[in-house]
């Protein structure tokens, strides 16, 4: 009696086929006998799509008709990786489509390999959104994903003798089956210009006269919820030249000119921003926050009045904005604009309806990733904007602040939406604090330290402003479709709807002492890892062993984040076999993927010491294949859901206090792996529900920090005081790891040994001691099996529908509502 939610799909595997084979010749225009993997691919998702796409206007009817509260996610990023077997999944189709191509001779993984990936974001913010869409559509909500069509995502990495290097993400070159444009429903988005003042009938407003105005094309790709009854869409915008020839221009002469006009409007939307900390300054990336926000408000606005008629009086009732960190925080001021000025409400009017519409989520507490904008930049850009920014700030500060601390102009100061100093910026936070009814941090730590450290004062102002959404992952992605092998074995033993019910899991928790489940759960892990050597071997030429554990540290490359802690452990483990050949460790492959910012010279010289680092390893006859250590070029979703489901450890050691919450660390510890990690972010809330005996916590917490920080940090103190510190660190000086090119290291002991910004240096002695824990756990099979079982069967909470469903009733207000056809 296993219950499915997961709908049988009233089609066999031989109709699939027929249908695959009709849209190979008839969509594609090519044959069994000679159509290439491409080819297959396409087809395929040409007949998956006749569900998809009828799944979407199902669910438009459905939500038009009953006028729920929506929700708009607003977001710069969406990392949504591949759809082909979410989709499948999510539909009922995978077993379906796999034995339909088996039956044309195709193997369904082949087929699967030959889509890109869907780069559009930059890491956990941007998949953060693309778990959120798929929860939202899983649960029914009515939603929309906002977001920009970029023409190049997230940077192709490559190695060039250790270096990165970057290149092009060319993810439409070819087309993508699964978008569908929405000509009819484009936008036209003004920008620069100046504002008149007009007074008419004893009545002041404000009318602006925009420099140009570009068009805003919308793209749909629809997000298929579980069982498929559901399907929502993520709207990108593109960006296109609103007339595309100048006429004039074009009849005397000016051909080149007049489409030079059109590239530079294209500019808008070609390319996403690698940067994960800041990129303020750059005028481009302004108008990318400014272009799709304006064109996602007005869509909503024409949707409202397509359903409901030219009175606004329910609009901020039926529409909800969710700020996924402060890049679309634009749109507050661009809804004022429009309620204001092109609606003729009065601003107190227009404040309240703004207010009840927004929310925003924090993601950082690091000072250099707080958005700032010089106001100058946003007065040319965005005149009418700048106006409007300024009367919000002089209402809330005499007003608001005013009221609660009288004559107060320290906290004026630090309050004020303006930063006053050489040049005077925009402080995009204040801005989303002021302009929104909810804000929340995204784990329990990270949410008191907004409250505490960033917006003390606001939360003061408004005690029940501020609240925490613990982040998560949807299992149907990174469970479900990633780990089969882990999903078929669970299916055993509870009912096959865990992937809408993750709670289900704990049924596992009494098979956790189970010898046989132990033997099953890890005869699975290792069948991944199995192939997951083989992945290592063609990514990367290096032959590693199965029976070795598997540390794995993916995420982007951070100081806070620091693999650079990583690497020192593991030149420290080395030292320590090349002193005694016969040291006694179970052997290890440290396998590491991560992008930095193309700008960011530490990050890229840390990539660096570590691909050397390892060439030095993995050739030394000495250590006897004790240690290996392998850095994946291009880490990516894809590459993720083919390394997670073989991961034995899941390296989580940001400094406490840094890390906001991580999502990696989910998806690590829900497929089974050990957690060795700090007391930040989501690791404490993971600790907590999977028991503190199955993660290994290490290092400094969030107060020894503070402690040391007001002390005085000296990390040189460290470097002399250890050791085997300070041996590992030399060794990047001279020219062992770069044989005749002495000193291509050294940039990275200099960093640590004169500033460590991130405390490495404390952290490195506990760091070790974990990992002779995670070294005599690993050895006593029994154990390991267990805790590894338990982490399983205890991470319910990190579903991203529960997160979803804390979104809608603690700050939404909405409910989900079924489509029915
Ligand atoms: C270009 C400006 C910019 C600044 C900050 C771009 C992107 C950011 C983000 C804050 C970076 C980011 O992805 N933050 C991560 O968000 C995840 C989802 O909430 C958290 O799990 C991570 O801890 C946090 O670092």
């Amino acid at each position: 009696s296993k219950k499915s939610v997961a709908p049988t799909p009233a089609l066999t595997a031989e109709q699939f086929k027929t249908s695959v084979v009709k849209h190979l010749r008839t969509t594609l225009g090519t044959y069994e006998e000679k159509a290439s993997k491409q080819a297959w691919n396409k087809a395929l998702a040409a007949a998956i799509n006749e569900f998809v796409f009828e799944g979407v206007s199902r669910t438009r009817k459905t939500h038009a008709n009953v006028g729920a509260r929506a929700v708009h996610y607003l977001s710069l990023e969406f990392l949504m990786g591949r759809l082909m077997s979410n989709n499948l999944q999510n539909l009922g189709l995978y077993s379906v489509a796999e034995e339909a191509l088996k039956s044309l001779g195709l193997e369904i993984a082949d087929v699967l390999e030959e889509e890109p990936d869907m780069a559009l974001g930059n890491g956990g913010l941007g998949r953060l959104a693309a778990c959120f869409i798929d929860s939202m559509a899983t649960l029914s909500i009515p939603a929309v994903g906002y977001g920009i069509h970029y023409e190049h995502g997230l940077f192709r990495q490559e190695f060039h003798k250790g270096r990165q290097v970057e290149r092009p993400d060319q993810w439409r070159e070819f087309g993508n089956p699964w978008e569908i444009c929405r000509p009819e429903s484009a936008q036209v988005i003004k920008l620069y210009g100046y504002v008149e003042t007009v007074y008419e009938q004893g009545k002041l407003s404000k009318v602006w006269h925009p420099g140009r105005t570009i068009r805003a094309i919308p793209w749909d790709i629809p997000v298929v919820g579980y069982g498929g009854q559901n399907v929502n869409v993520l709207r990108l915008w593109e960006s296109r030249a609103d007339k595309f020839f100048d006429w004039d221009v074009f009849n005397s002469g000016g051909y080149v000119d007049a489409y030079s006009e059109s590239v530079e409007a294209e500019t808008i939307s070609k390319v996403l921003y690698p940067n994960d900390e800041t990129d303020a300054g750059k005028e481009l990336r302004l108008i990318q926050q400014y272009f799709f926000s304006a064109a996602s408000i007005a869509d909503v606005m024409r949707r409202y009045k397509a359903a409901n008629g030219e009175d606004l009086a329910n609009f901020a009732k039926l529409n909800a904005m969710q700020l996924n960190d402060t890049h679309p925080a634009i749109a507050i001021p661009e809804l004022m604009r429009v309620l204001v000025d092109e609606e003729n409400f009065a601003w107190d009017e227009a404040w309240a309806m703004t207010r009840e519409t927004f929310s925003y989520t924090n993601h950082t507490l690091l000072p250099e990733a707080l958005e700032k904008w010089s106001l100058k930049l946003i007065e040319k850009v965005l005149p009418r904007h700048m106006e409007i920014i300024l009367e919000i700030n002089s209402r809330f500060l005499t007003q608001e602040v005013e009221t609660m601390w009288p004559g107060n102009n320290d906290i004026k100061r630090k309050l004020s939406i303006v930063e006053e100093g050489a040049e005077q910026m925009i402080r995009m936070g204040n801005l989303s604090v002021i302009g929104s009814h909810t804000v929340n941090g995204v784990a329990q730590i990270h949410s008191d330290l907004v409250k505490k450290d960033l917006f003390p004062e606001f939360d003061a102002l408004w005690p029940n402003k501020f609240v925490n959404v613990t982040n998560g992952i949807t299992p149907r992605r990174w469970m479900k479709a990633c780990n089969p092998r882990l999903s078929a074995l669970i299916e055993q033993h509870i009912d096959t709807d865990w992937p809408r019910y993750l709670e289900k899991l704990t049924g596992l928790k009494p098979l956790a002492d189970d010898q046989a489940f132990q033997d099953s759960f890890m005869a699975v892990k290792h069948e991944n890892k199995v192939d997951f050597v083989k992945e290592i071997k063609t990514l990367t030429g290096v032959d590693v062993s199965a029976d070795a554990i598997f540390d794995v540290q993916i995420k982007r490359l951070h100081e806070y984040k620091r693999q650079h802690l990583n690497l020192l452990h593991i030149m420290a483990l080395y030292r320590r076999v090349l002193i005694d050949p016969n040291y006694d460790m179970h052997p290890r492959v440290f396998i590491f993927g991560a992008k930095a910012a193309p700008g960011y010279k530490i990050a890229k010289e840390i990539i660096f010491a570590i691909n050397k680092v390892a060439e030095k390893i993995n050739n030394d006859r000495r250590i006897n294949d004790k240690i290996k250590v392998v850095f994946l070029p291009n880490y990516r979703v894809s590459l993720a859901e083919k390394l997670i489901p073989a991961a034995d450890v899941s390296e989580q050691i940001s400094l406490a206090g840094k890390e906001a919450s991580g999502t990696g660390n989910m998806k690590l510890a829900l497929n089974g792996a050990i957690t060795i990690g700090t007391m930040d972010g989501a690791n404490i809330e993971i600790a907590e529900e999977a028991g503190s005996d199955n993660v290994v916590i290490f290092g400094m917490e969030v107060d020894d920090v503070v402690a040391l920080k007001n002390k005085g940090y000296h990390p040189a103190d460290y470097y002399r005081s250890n050791e085997e510190l300070k041996a590992v660190l030399d060794w990047l000086e001279g020219d062992f790891f770069t044989p005749g090119e002495p000193g291509l290291l050294a940039e990275v002991k200099r960093n640590l040994v004169e500033s460590d910004p991130f405390m490495v240096l404390p952290d490195f002695e506990s760091y070790c001691e974990a990992h002779q824990k995670i070294d005599a756990l690993y050895r006593d099979k029994k154990a390991w099996a267990k805790a590894a079982i338990l982490n399983t069967a205890s991470l319910a909470k990190f579903n991203s529908d529960r997160s979803i469903q804390d979104y809608a009733q603690n700050i939404w207000h909405v409910k989900g509502v079924e489509a029915k056809s």
